[in-house]
């Protein structure tokens, strides 16, 4: 049905591809197989899925680096698959979500291999090109976040590129309009083959100084320090001229004119641990850019404390009042949220809930709902170019790609028939497996599905107003809903919390989650304890 208002409040499933279900016995997963389980994200309760990206690739950062945007890798199946994929997806009232990778394309993309012939060819200006300083050295200071500088010197253009991943993921020159149409006629082939909406990869990093100035150091106090500089001198820099330039937001509208006759909605992922709130406020206000962005807020090593959650409610009133965010605690770049901040699963059930009483839109990463915890990989099996080059001190992102587990009693979990998966299935997963959970009750899959069918009864969880999270050492309240008809009360810490009740008459909710019930007039909410009401 067309509802351009779809996305808001959607709960949506991220599937990364490689891991979700292989169908050929290659070890690796693909979209057939995909298909095949969207049972059990339809019996989930979610509204839609996102697909990390299944284009053709010659996988070095495992397919964000395109080479042909218009079609699907041999390794995942085909464009029909596809259809049949989404065909299925659309009967199980599910939305079909994809991954647009537009800021950067793959050195083997015949764009960029045309682009790095000569000087004068005609996508020439198709990448960020530029000659090096009369020193020989590359044009400015800026550094890639895969580590060292975002310049690649080629030797027969004699030019320097820019990359702001992988030497072999070149930069689109987005100044350059033809670029620009090239990149809204993916976004129509795929609208085209019925798909809902996109994700977009490193949105923020589309635009960079048409000058090439160079960026300041970063003042001491906007560090993040929880990240090792070893790891990422990408913290170092204040990002002023590399990304988010203002000729961005022209580009987003010229996006959103491609979405509107479809109805269909993009979510804008904001990689920026300085400016992010800032950034989402810029692309998701005026429903002319996109309509939702994908802050970093809850992917940070720190855990989502109560004061945490307030401050950035609190900064999102000032700084992106009518922003529309995408919360996420878990996804394929960052360790699982449950080994990330440490949680026991009576803590992850809590904070499961606390998602879906949120404002904004949600995604969930796949085998969350299992509560799987991030895997150990060894050295020799790891694939992520990203941790083989700083390993040890930043292991990768192979721990939360390894396969999904559907068969507790299967060697591979039901993942694959193979010999071997291209990552290790986790030994400790398999006991968490779906077939282990299924309508088990209290299992953590049984609490995922009521949490997101508690969100679906109230629509105010959805698309309400939410009062500012006020927090007491680890407690923490707030209301929803535009007349405030729903209280939200959670304890994210160990110690018991006393906490006041709202004015008003209320009647308890949520007993099949969990919450807890006032008993005399008090709130009394123990270690991971929560409570939920609604006004009478
Ligand atoms: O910018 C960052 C921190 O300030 C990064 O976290 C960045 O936003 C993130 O690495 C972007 O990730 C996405 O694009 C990458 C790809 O490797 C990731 O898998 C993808 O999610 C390059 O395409």
């Amino acid at each position: 049905p067309f509802d351009p208002d779809w996305w808001r409040g959607a709960v949506i499933y991220q599937i990364y591809p490689r891991s979700y279900q292989d169908s050929d016995g290659d070890g690796i997963g693909d979209l057939k197989g995909i298909t095949a389980r969207l049972d059990h994200i339809a019996g989930l309760g979610a509204d839609a899925i996102w697909i990390s990206p299944f284009f053709t690739s010659p996988m070095k950062d495992f397919g964000y680096d395109v080479s042909d945007y218009c079609d699907v890798d041999p390794m995942f199946g085909t464009l029909a698959d596809f259809d049949a994929l989404v065909g299925r997806a659309h009967d199980l009232g599910l939305r079909v979500m994809i991954d647009l990778v537009l800021s950067h394309t793959s050195d083997q993309h015949p764009w960029f291999r045309e682009s790095r012939k000569d000087r004068t060819n005609p996508k020439a200006d198709w990448y960020v090109w530029a000659d090096p300083k009369p020193d020989g050295t590359a044009p400015n200071n800026w550094l890639s976040i895969f580590g060292g500088p975002a310049w690649q010197w080629d030797g027969r253009r004699r030019q320097y590129y820019l990359h702001n991943f992988l030497t072999s993921q070149p930069d689109l020159n987005f100044h350059c309009p033809d670029v620009q149409e090239a990149l809204l006629d993916v976004a129509r082939f795929w609208l085209d083959r019925r798909v809902d909406g996109f994700r977009l990869d490193t949105i923020n990093f589309y635009i960079a100084d048409r000058y090439l100035r160079d960026n300041p150091p970063l003042p001491p106090e906007l560090r993040n320090d929880t990240i090792a500089p070893s790891v990422n001198p990408y913290n170092h820099q204040l990002h002023l001229f590399d990304k988010n330039q203002p000729e961005n937001l022209e580009f987003l509208k010229k996006f959103r004119a491609v979405l509107n006759p479809y109805g269909a909605a993009a979510v804008g992922e904001v990689g920026d641990a300085q400016r992010g709130l800032e950034i989402m406020a810029q692309y998701t206000s005026g429903g002319d850019k996109v309509q939702m962005c994908y802050p970093f807020e809850m992917l940070q090593p720190a855990r989502l404390t109560a004061r945490l959650l307030s401050d950035t409610f609190a900064r999102m009133t000032a700084e992106a009042p009518d922003a529309w965010p995408c919360w996420a605690y878990s996804n394929h770049d960052v360790v699982r949220h449950v080994t990330r901040w440490g949680l026991s699963d009576d803590a992850a059930r809590a904070y499961t809930v606390l998602l879906m009483c949120l404002r904004g839109s949600v995604c969930l990463y796949q085998g969350e709902e299992l509560g799987l915890p991030e895997a150990d990989v060894a050295y020799e099996d790891l694939q992520d170019p990203y941790g083989i080059e700083f390993w040890p001190e930043f292991k990768g992102r192979d721990g939360c790609r390894t396969p999904m587990v559907w068969e507790a009693d299967n060697r591979l979990g039901g993942f694959s028939v193979a010999e071997r998966a291209w990552l290790p299935v986790a030994g400790a997963h398999l006991a968490r497996a779906v077939s282990a959970q299924a309508g088990r009750t209290g299992s953590m899959l049984e609490h995922y599905r009521a949490a997101l069918a508690f969100r679906h009864a109230h629509p105010m969880l959805r698309t309400g107003a939410m009062t500012l999270p006020k927090a007491a050492g680890d407690a923490v309240s707030f209301l929803r809903g535009d007349d405030g008809q729903v209280f939200c009360a959670f304890n994210l810490g160990e110690v018991p919390a006393d906490m006041p009740l709202p004015e008003g008459k209320w009647h308890p909710i949520g007993a099949e989650l969990g919450a807890v019930t006032p008993a005399g007039g008090a709130l009394v909410l123990g270690p991971w304890q929560f409570c939920l009401m609604q006004r009478i």
